[in-house]
């Protein structure tokens, strides 16, 4: 078969810190056991099909510049499919990441009609289950792609018209039903036009409802199948919808309990989706571990000066082991893992860049697990925080806690004792310091 890539050698190989070597890893070691688990099952890492393979590098001002011939005008679809598939394909495996992901459209043509759509989707399923058993390479998760066709452009469940949603049952009913015969760990909705323009035009209580809904039928249509990977919704406060109904994990996580799904759906974090709601990613995984809800990140990184998604690889490994310590301090990955929904710069045009990226941004989350792993073994900030929290272990606080103290009780034991607690240094820049300190010395 011919290669694709075949100036890149058949596996990328590990050849520590010390390798000047562009395309071996310096931090992703597999097979290395960091506490109980290999890297490779900690970080659990995915290619996303999407910007990866079916995207030409065009922006809204300009046309694609990628080497990328099977998206070429005037190819057969299905032809074009099938070599996408071939060189994605060829891309997992050289690279070695135990997972990829995609939607619906990524892999598959839409066709004429729902119909020819449908059986698209079922001929490439079939396809990529062969590619799949020949490689080894596992599905992370599937979705399908409801914010493309001009039939969304109002959103899909949260559309006007009741035939919209119908279309959107449908075009999922046919993505998660792929999903399952891929052995998918998870399936996630990212709703991107899931939202509203103006509130001059929209119903937005009705909207929410509609929503509610939608994610009902999809937890009904699991369950149905038999499907036992995770729901998870991927929050972003807007782009390209102005204002997005999945702004943030906190959101996400009290429109679950409105509509009774907080036990049957987590979230899949993007780091430059918590940016872009104004938080940090550690902020997101904590917010979604507190709340339960923690399922999978969508890895890459935006740019500080920019305000919009510009889903770069990740290359901060303090932003990363902040993310990756909350991750680890809550248990780690279940059913999801590190997806790159990450895109190349539109510069970046030849066919290596596309390997140069993901080396880099493993390697990254490969050396922010080390530094997340030690700091969290060596317990100094849990010890720290601890004992900033230490007063509530005390009867005052349990009491307080478990109600048995009212406002009344409270004025009455201030009042008589004079309490006035004295303020205690939170010790920010020492623990700055400190996480600085692991990054410097891992090894
Ligand atoms: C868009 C985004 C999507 C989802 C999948 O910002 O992140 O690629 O991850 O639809
Ligand atoms: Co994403």
């Amino acid at each position: 078969m011919s290669e694709f890539f075949n100036e890149v050698p058949a596996r990328i190989p590990f050849l520590g810190p010390d390798s000047d070597d562009p395309l071996g890893f310096r931090w992703y070691d597999k097979d290395r056991v960091v506490g109980d688990k290999t890297m490779e099952a900690h970080l659990r890492m995915a290619v996303c099909y999407w910007h990866s393979f079916n995207w030409p590098g065009s922006d809204v001002f300009g046309d694609g510049t990628f080497d990328r011939p099977w998206l070429d005008a005037g190819r057969d679809p299905m032809g074009a499919a099938r070599e996408k598939m071939a060189a994605a394909f060829e891309f997992f495996e050289k690279l070695g990441t135990p997972y990829f992901c995609f939607h619906d459209h990524d892999v598959s043509p839409m066709g004429a009609s729902f119909k020819e759509e449908t059986a698209n989707l079922e001929a490439l399923t079939d396809e990529m289950a062969a590619h799949m058993d020949r490689t080894g390479v596992k599905l992370l998760w599937g979705t399908a792609r409801l914010f493309h066709h001009p039939r969304y452009m109002a959103g899909a469940a949260t559309n006007p018209d009741p035939e919209v949603f119908a279309r959107a049952g449908a075009q999922v009913k046919n993505c998660l039903d792929a999903t399952h015969r891929l052995s998918g760990e998870n399936y996630v909705l990212w709703g991107g036009r899931e939202g509203y323009e103006t509130l001059l035009n929209t119903e937005l209580g009705r909207e929410l409802d509609q929503l509610g809904r939608f994610l009902n039928m999809v937890v009904e249509h699991k369950h149905d199948i038999g499907f036992e990977g995770t729901i998870l919704l991927e929050p972003k406060p807007q782009e390209p919808t102005k204002h997005q109904y999945d702004y943030d994990s906190q959101t996400c996580h009290a429109f679950l309990q409105r509509y009774g799904l907080e036990e049957e759906v987590k979230v899949n974090i993007e780091v430059n989706h918590a940016t872009l709601s104004g938080h940090d990613f550690n902020h997101e995984v904590a917010m979604a571990m507190a709340a339960g809800i923690f399922g999978s990140v969508d890895a890459n990184r935006g740019d500080d000066r920019l305000g919009w998604d510009t889903d770069q690889f990740p290359n901060s490994v303090e932003q990363m082991s902040l993310g990756m310590y909350e991750i680890l301090r809550g248990g780690g990955f279940s059913t999801g893992g590190f997806n790159f929904d990450t895109k190349l710069r539109r510069m970046s045009t030849r066919r290596s860049d596309l390997f140069h990226a993901h080396v880099g941004a493993m390697d990254t989350l490969a050396r922010s697990l080390l530094v997340a792993h030690s700091m969290l073994a060596d317990g100094a900030l849990e010890s720290s925080r601890e004992e900033r929290y230490r007063g509530w272990s005390d009867d005052l606080g349990r009491q307080i806690l478990a109600g048995g103290r009212t406002l009344d009780d409270l004025h009455a034991l201030v009042a008589e004792s004079n309490l006035d607690p004295a303020p205690v240094s939170g010790c920010q820049e020492e623990l700055e310091n400190l996480v600085n300190r692991y990054i410097e010395r891992v090894r």
